[in-house]
């Protein structure tokens, strides 16, 4: 009995791989890229770049130049706003519509994209959007009828991801990269010391379909903070996941990052006034993991664009200055690498560890299929 549950297991597995491959080209000679509407640019798709961190890689992408950047976002409006407020060279800047809460919205943009793209490739995937409902005593859903934090940070990404590969593979230097975090990863103080802790458990939630009444993943009662490490949990261990799959075979390079504790983003809107105001100090002067909303546009433009970082399979994390990042410095070991003005800077940045929750192959398989099978992804 066991024989054949193992067997019909491996062979889902393996079909499920193969469906994906076989929208995905092997990769080819990279096109002519001069003569088409983007020029010379390389073509960055960044999901919620209307706020935070989004809105902070997107500057640092369009002061480099090298980049046409198409901001995937759930408001439009507030796109146009917040793109006239920071000035972005709307030359190099696309905003299309995405809703994350919905998988016929994914579909449709990516649809839009790819006639958006023409005969061009995308270059870079950044996985960047996310909500965090902590507060929540009941869980809201999507019109999917799946929990918002796991459908607009994890199901989501990965349907979209499984959508833009086929058209990454004919770049010469494709980067997929999944925005994980520290409270995702148990094997920090910040991860590990602070409840909830991320744990999918054996995925029964998940198996069973996560759909309205079951909220997470492991099946167990909804707990909106623990939902939202779990879906950090699954965005890094779906990085891993698609770089032993996919990696060789179509040369994308898949990581996950932790860009530093941005504290003052709208990330924590649903948090009460008086953690919103303290929250910043207590990481900058206890922690020392905070690090501003520029820096951490740094940080993951660093990972975008860097040739260090072509390098498949990694969880990037940054060792800053004597406050940026000094979090997770002293978390590994008490030695403060690039510390003395470095805030952060790019010598700074270094191969962090992976929890071995993160690294968990079963699960992974597990993962891997329930999702497949919940987003329609194959
Ligand atoms: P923000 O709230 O500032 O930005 C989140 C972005 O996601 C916004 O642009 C938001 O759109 C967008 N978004 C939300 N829901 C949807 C949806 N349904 N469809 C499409 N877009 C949506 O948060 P941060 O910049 O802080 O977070 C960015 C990433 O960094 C997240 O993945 C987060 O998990 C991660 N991270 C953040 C840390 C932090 O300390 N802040 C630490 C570690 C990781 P809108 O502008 O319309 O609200
Ligand atoms: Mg945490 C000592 C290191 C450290 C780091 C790097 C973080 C990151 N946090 C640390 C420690 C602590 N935090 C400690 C000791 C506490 C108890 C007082 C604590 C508490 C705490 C809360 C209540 N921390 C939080 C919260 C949140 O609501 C944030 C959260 O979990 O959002 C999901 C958060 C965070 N702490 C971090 C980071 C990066 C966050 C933001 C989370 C994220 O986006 O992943």
């Amino acid at each position: 009995m066991l024989v054949l549950r193992f067997a019909l297991l491996l062979f889902l597995q393996v079909a499920q791989g193969w469906k994906w491959m076989a929208k995905i080209k092997a990769p080819s000679l990279t096109k002519m890229q001069k003569g088409s509407k983007f020029g010379d640019k390389k073509l960055v798709v960044v999901t919620g770049t209307s706020s935070g961190l989004g809105k902070a890689v997107t500057k640092a992408l369009l002061r480099a130049k090298d980049y046409h950047v198409i901001g995937a976002v759930r408001d439009l409006e507030k796109m146009d706003v917040v793109a006239e407020l920071e000035g972005f060279d709307l030359e190099r800047f696309t905003p299309m519509h995405l809703d994350l809460a919905s998988f016929e919205s994914v579909k449709k943009f990516s649809k839009e994209l790819d006639k958006f793209r023409g005969d061009r490739p995308i270059d870079r995937l950044v996985c960047n959007a996310a909500v965090y409902q902590p507060t929540l005593a009941y869980p809201k859903w999507t019109v999917d009828g799946h929990e918002q934090q796991l459908q607009i940070n994890y199901l989501a990404h990965f349907l979209l991801t499984s959508k833009v590969m086929p058209m990454m593979t004919d770049s010469s230097d494709a980067r997929v990269v999944m925005i994980g975090s520290v409270t995702g990863n148990d094997n920090t103080v910040g991860g590990g010391g602070v409840y909830p802790i991320a744990d999918l458990k054996e995925l029964d939630g998940l198996e069973l379909g996560c759909k309205k009444p079951i909220a997470m993943m492991d099946g167990y009662n909804f707990n909106g903070a623990k939902m939202y490490k779990d879906t950090k949990l699954a965005l890094m261990m779906t990085s891993n996941m698609l770089h032993e799959r996919f990696h060789r075979s179509t040369g994308i390079a898949f990581s996950s990052i932790y860009p530093g504790c941005i504290a003052e983003t709208p990330l924590f809107r649903e948090k009460r006034p008086w953690f919103r105001k303290y929250f910043p100090i207590f990481m900058k002067y206890i922690t020392g993991g905070f690090v501003g909303e520029e820096e951490a546009g740094t940080r993951l433009f660093q990972v975008v664009h860097d040739p260090k970082c072509t390098k498949s399979g990694v969880y990037w994390s940054w060792n800053g200055g004597p406050r940026e990042g000094r979090g997770d410095a002293l978390e590994k070991g008490g030695q403060i690498v690039g510390a003395g003005g470095a805030g952060g800077g790019w010598e700074s940045i270094y191969e962090n560890d992976q929890s071995d929750k993160v690294l968990n192959k079963d699960l992974m398989q597990k993962l891997w299929q329930t999702t497949n099978e919940i987003t329609g992804a194959e």
